[in-house]
């Protein structure tokens, strides 16, 4: 039994100077493995005397139970070391600021649709999506638009190849981001409170048009919702998205299908020599369009309209864009030009928010 004690006390030394995980599985391997020292004592105890074979094995278990709890502990020692290793190797300083050489910037349309998202989002908004191709009901029909309306035809609609499986009529590429509120009232029970910020798509090409453009809608429908509520949300989101806290904003009548009564909106301005200057100066400047949801529009949506009633408002994005930031030409939006992207794109990860500040 000497010579048990000491391969206890070798076997112990190496497991308590193993130096990492790898290290002390060798030593395991060596001592309990099968081919290990212990392994091989234990192999021994057949060719004993009973007597002596029961007090050898006894010995020899509590050697291998010690050596197991030894390596039990080495182990968790080890494996803490290691959690703190890696954790210090892998330090990120996420308080550092951005990159000075990140290459890619935003583009303005994304900045704005980022911005006017934060100013609606602490107004309790939620954002919705639908898709860009759509049918005939959900992009004219259910806004009051029936067959042969003649608003249909100011939509330069861009119609696809007829689908004779097509549930709603022929197929279209939304001219409006209207049906995306369409297929919300379907869908849900009011209090209903979101803006669809979104691609529409008109086959109209100029200096103020392009194929493709993007728009904001917003649409409120509750029990007691009225052209109040209209007014006070939309003088705040001007405000907030312009900065500009005295903006004054003009009511217009005007006339939508899908609206009853129906507004225009302007905001002050002064023009001076080509120069646009947003604020109260005198001028007026249209900038969107807006009106109580159509008692039809609602019933077409599934919506009780004598327990019901909603607002909507609509405007284009690139134009907002433009006026904020001073960007002249709206056909360079799409044109994918770098040296535009760079002067007129924005930092990323520089996210607006109302707490941070909308654009630093
Ligand atoms: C504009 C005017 C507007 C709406 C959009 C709307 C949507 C539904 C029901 C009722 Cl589902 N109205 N949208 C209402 C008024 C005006 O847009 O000048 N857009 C660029």
């Amino acid at each position: 039994m000497k010579e048990l004690d000491a391969i206890r006390g070798e076997v112990l030394g190496a497991v308590e100077t193993a130096a990492d995980l790898a290290a002390l599985d060798a030593a395991r391997v060596a001592a309990l493995g099968k081919k290990g020292r212990i392994t091989g004592l234990m192999k021994t105890l057949g060719g004993l005397e009973p007597d002596a074979r029961k007090a050898a094995g006894a010995a020899l278990n509590e050697v291998k139970m010690a050596v197991a709890e030894a390596i039990e502990a080495r182990r968790r020692v080890l494996e803490r070391g290691a959690m703190a290793g890696r954790l210090e190797a892998e330090r990120v300083d996420v308080s550092l600021p951005v990159r000075p050489e990140s290459a890619g910037h935003v583009h303005p349309i994304t900045q704005t649709i980022d911005e006017l998202t934060a100013i609606f989002a602490e107004m309790g908004y939620s954002v919705a999506e639908g898709p860009d191709i759509e049918d005939d009901f959900h992009n004219f029909t259910a806004l009051n638009m029936p067959e042969e309306h003649p608003a249909r035809q100011m939509h330069d609609t861009f119609y696809l190849p007829h689908r004779p499986d097509a549930e709603g009529g022929s197929t279209v590429l939304r001219t409006h981001t209207s049906p995306v509120q369409i297929r919300t009232m379907m869908n849900s029970t009011p209090p209903i409170r979101i803006i669809v910020p979104g691609r529409a798509y008109r086959s109209d090409y100029d200096m103020t048009h392009t194929p493709m453009f993007h728009q904001v809608e917003g649409l409120v429908v509750d029990e007691t919702t009225h052209m109040g509520h209209l007014k006070g949300c939309l003088i705040d989101f001007c405000r907030a998205f312009f900065d500009i806290d005295d903006l004054p904003l003009r009511f217009r009548p005007s006339f939508f299908p899908f609206t009853e009564p129906s507004a225009e909106v302007d905001i002050g301005c002064r023009r001076s020599g080509g120069e646009l200057v947003l604020g109260n100066h005198g001028d007026w400047l249209e900038i969107l369009g807006c009106g109580m949801v159509h008692p039809n529009v609602l019933e077409m949506s599934g919506i009780d309209s004598s327990r019901y009633q909603g607002f909507a408002f609509g405007m284009g994005i690139e134009r907002i864009a433009m006026l904020k930031y001073g960007i002249p030409d709206l056909r360079t939006f799409f044109d994918a030009d770098l040296r535009w992207l760079r002067h007129y794109g924005f930092v990323p990860l520089d996210m607006p928010s109302m707490a941070h500040g909308l654009t630093r």
